[in-house]
């Protein structure tokens, strides 16, 4: 039996790795990373290792379902494709008789692949595209863009040539991108050394040199000291800052009273401490990377410990530096063309967007908008009524707060799909569920990945597949065909990758032998002013954001410390865990192997004086609603805070694994959606506090069933 390599792209998380498979008899007889694609060696972690899972789960969507009970009833009819986009079509048709193309809402996970389905909605004539990164990293961008210009992406993190990283907020080592973990570790086995700043110990802060446990939602505190420190005591980059910085003197007077000793009071961390690791850090500039943070939907003020973090970067002179955050390289950078892409075959949309994006907001990056105030309109019809929700791999059930409050909002729909290969809550509510293909049982279109140096890759079919599933493509062609989008429709993904590729000079034939295609030789470090990088409207790094200030938000707000939780409270926080992916991979039979439930993180001390011993069985509450969780007592975390891994607490009936274990953290979180960031639009998820207590045998709203 011959076996047969594919090269495919890991669908496990959106990390999205390029990987290849090797097929044999119709199955995955090997599976590892892309040994060709930049710094992976092969690698896979435990997520990707663990998607024949996937692929042979019986208990994952295998055909089209049109609802027949009441929306979360879970009663189905099993349809055929056609009929489901017959369905479909015809009621996005009747929503764009009544109320206007406008009307239509789809939001997704970001990422590369989003060409086809975007231009789906641009076609009909909609505006409101949004992603899921107000529950996500949306504090981080609008922080890039605020300093610099651009966005988060617009840099790279250059781990390999790093001599000191700063993680804050930020866990490389179980929230895993396997590029990253590969350099980090190459990087710390060079001598680079490497700073934690958390509310817990991770498995980050047990490799680090410095750990930092700081009281939860007090990181701003923490980085305006930092700021004092390297600015009263000169140890910025002079020469960079008088080239690169506009309004200095601002920041200069800004964290005047921001002292190490007052912060010590805010984050509990020792002055001396903050000062010797200002000294040390500054020593290894310009090659320091100060992460922004990734998962940073946590806190009000979570914008301005990004954007305190990215001037710190700036002060030492690591934007652009080897080993620091050099400016990320396009296609164009080394001459060569993008694809082409769909999305400009449609003129924009002629109406405003229903988030207020644009226009109402101006300091929010149009693009992606604001999905929490999409569903804010869905729920007044304010500016317009939203009436078709398509939720294309999303699943904000789960992805944001209070499900229950969200279902009333989507009361308001006339229809609701999801287009998703797991069951989810959001699948499970919808009137229509479009079954997508596992990863390695579908296509998907050429992506590019700007980086030192950029690529562009491809993920092909390893496997037939096994249901009544397709490909992104097929199931766009097909809603495309009925709704007189002829260009979107096409028989064949290689038609789709030569539209792609027409004028690149590129061909598909030229991924045949790595699975991708470099389009340039050698990293390029680029001078960010003899350049012109930085595309704010100076031109340079700038304090002062006009597009804040226009809006009446300071560019850097003064201190205000978070609520400290009283008696028997606590502040809800989560992360996640190094074996499963958000809320997707519970019920895949590798994984809940390797975990199976949550627990619940609580601080020694504290669980003392209530009573709680290590393994008990605690009741949680918040607002009226309680849940069953078993107690996880340690000194490993804050005080403040208890801790839970996020994507546990399914309660689909057909998820036998998954069903009734653990907690979800987003139930206790009442009217969440409301509570953001105003000047990053992140929703802040963890202005929430829980009581928690001893459970009594009586007291078990849900059971947790904990499998012991
Ligand atoms: N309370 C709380 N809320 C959170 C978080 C938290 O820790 N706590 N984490 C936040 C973060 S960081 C994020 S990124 C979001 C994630 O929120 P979501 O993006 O909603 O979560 P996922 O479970 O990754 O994916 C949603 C659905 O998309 C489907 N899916 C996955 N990959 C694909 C694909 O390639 N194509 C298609 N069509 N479907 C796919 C899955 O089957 C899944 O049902 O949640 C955020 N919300
Ligand atoms: N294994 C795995 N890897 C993943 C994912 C996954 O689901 N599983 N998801 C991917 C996605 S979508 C994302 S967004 C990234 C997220 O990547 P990260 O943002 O690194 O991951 P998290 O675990 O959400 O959060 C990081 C840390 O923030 C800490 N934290 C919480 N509150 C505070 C605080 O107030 N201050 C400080 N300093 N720290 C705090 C948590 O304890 C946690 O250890 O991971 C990606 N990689
Ligand atoms: S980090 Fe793991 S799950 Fe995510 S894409 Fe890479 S191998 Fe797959
Ligand atoms: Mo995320």
């Amino acid at each position: 039996m011959t076996r047969e390599k594919v090269y495919s792209v890991c669908g496990m998380c959106t990390v999205r790795c390029p990987i290849v498979a090797e097929v044999e008899n119709g199955n995955i007889a090997f599976l590892q990373g892309n040994p060709h694609a930049p710094n992976v060696d092969g690698g896979l972690c435990a997520r990707g290792a663990a998607a024949p899972g996937l692929i042979y789960d019986r208990e994952r969507p295998q055909h089209p379902m049109i609802r027949t009970g009441e929306r979360g009833e879970g009663k189905w009819r099993k349809v055929g494709w056609n009929e489901a986009f017959d369905y479909v079509a015809d009621k996005l048709k009747k929503v764009i008789d009544t109320y206007g193309a406008r009307s239509i809402l789809l939001t997704d996970r970001g990422g590369p692949f989003r060409d086809m389905h975007r231009a789906f909605l641009k076609g009909l004539g909609s505006p409101n595209y949004c992603n899921h990164d107000t529950s996500c990293a949306r504090n981080v961008q609008h922080a890039a863009l605020s300093s610099y210009g651009f966005g988060r992406k617009g840099v790279v993190y250059d781990l390999k040539n790093a001599k000191h990283v700063v993680l804050q907020t930020r866990n490389i080592f179980e929230a895993i991108n396997v590029r990253e973990v590969k350099e980090l570790m190459d990087a710390l086995d060079d001598g680079c050394k490497l700073t934690v700043i958390d509310i817990r110990t991770t498995v980050s802060a047990t490799k680090a040199d410095n750990f930092f446990m700081v009281r939860p939602g007090s990181d701003y505190a923490f980085n305006l000291a930092v700021l004092h420190e390297i600015i009263t005591g000169n140890l910025y980059d002079k020469v960079y800052v008088r080239r690169h910085f506009k309004d200095f003197d601002h920041l200069e007077n800004f964290i005047k009273p921001y002292t190490p000793e007052w912060a010590e009071g805010e984050t509990g961390v020792a002055a001396a401490h903050l000062k010797n690791f200002v000294r040390d850090l500054v020593k290894a500039a310009p090659a320091v990377i100060w992460h922004p943070g990734w998962m940073t939907a946590r806190y009000r003020n979570s914008f301005y410990v990004s954007r305190t973090a990215y001037l710190i970067n700036a002060l030492l002179g690591s934007i652009g530096a080897k080993g620091g955050l050099p400016i990320v390289n396009k296609p164009g950078d080394y001459g060569h063309k993008d694809v082409k892409a769909f999305m400009d075959l449609y003129s924009k949309p002629a109406d405003k967007r229903a988030d207020g994006v644009g226009w109402k907001f101006p300091h929010f990056e149009a693009g992606p908008g604001i999905a929490h105030l999409a569903y804010k309109a869905i729920e007044t019809q304010d500016p317009y009524p939203l009436k078709a929700y398509i939720a294309y791999r999303h699943d904000p059930l789960m992805g944001f707060a209070d499900p229950e409050r969200q279902i009333k909002v989507f009361e308001n729909l006339d229809l609701l799909v999801s287009v998703t290969f797991s069951w989810s809550d959001t699948a499970w509510y919808s009137d229509v569920v479009l079954p997508l293909s596992p990863f390695l049982e579908r296509e998907s279109l050429i992506a590019t990945k700007g980086d030192l140096v950029p690529y562009m890759f491809v993920r092909k079919r390893a496997l037939a597949p096994r249901y009544n599933t397709l490909a992104d493509w097929e199931i766009v062609s097909g809603l495309a065909k009925r709704m007189g989008l002829n260009e979107l429709v096409f028989d064949k993904i290689e038609d789709i990758w030569n539209f792609q590729l027409e004028g690149t000079g590129i061909s598909i034939e030229d991924f045949a032998a790595t699975g991708l295609v470099y389009l340039g030789e050698h990293p390029k470090y680029r001078d960010v002013i003899k350049d012109k990088l930085f595309k704010t409207p100076s031109g340079k790094v700038e304090v002062i954001d006009e597009k804040l200030e226009g809006q009446g938000i300071p560019s850097l707000a003064p201190y205000v410390g978070p609520q400290r939780p009283e008696g028997n409270q606590f502040r809800i926080t989560f992360g996640r865990v190094a074996v499963h992916t958000q809320g997707h991979t519970v019920n895949n039979p590798y994984l809940h192997e390797q975990m199976k439930v949550n627990t619940l993180l609580i601080n020694a001390g504290r669980a003392a004086e209530l009573g709680i011993a290590n393994g008990d069985e605690v009741e949680v509450s918040n607002n009226g609603y309680s849940e069953c969780i078993q107690a996880e007592v340690t000194e490993q975390i804050h005080p403040d805070a208890v801790f839970v891994v996020h994507g546990f607490g399914h309660r689909l009936p057909m998820e036998s694994l998954a069903y009734g274990k653990g907690l979800a953290d987003n139930r206790f979180m009442p009217g969440g959606n409301d509570i953001y960031d105003p000047a990053g639009g992140a929703v802040a998820f963890q202005e929430h506090f829980v009581a928690v207590k001893k459970r009594t045998a009586e007291q078990s709203p849900f059971k947790s069933m904990l499998s012991r």
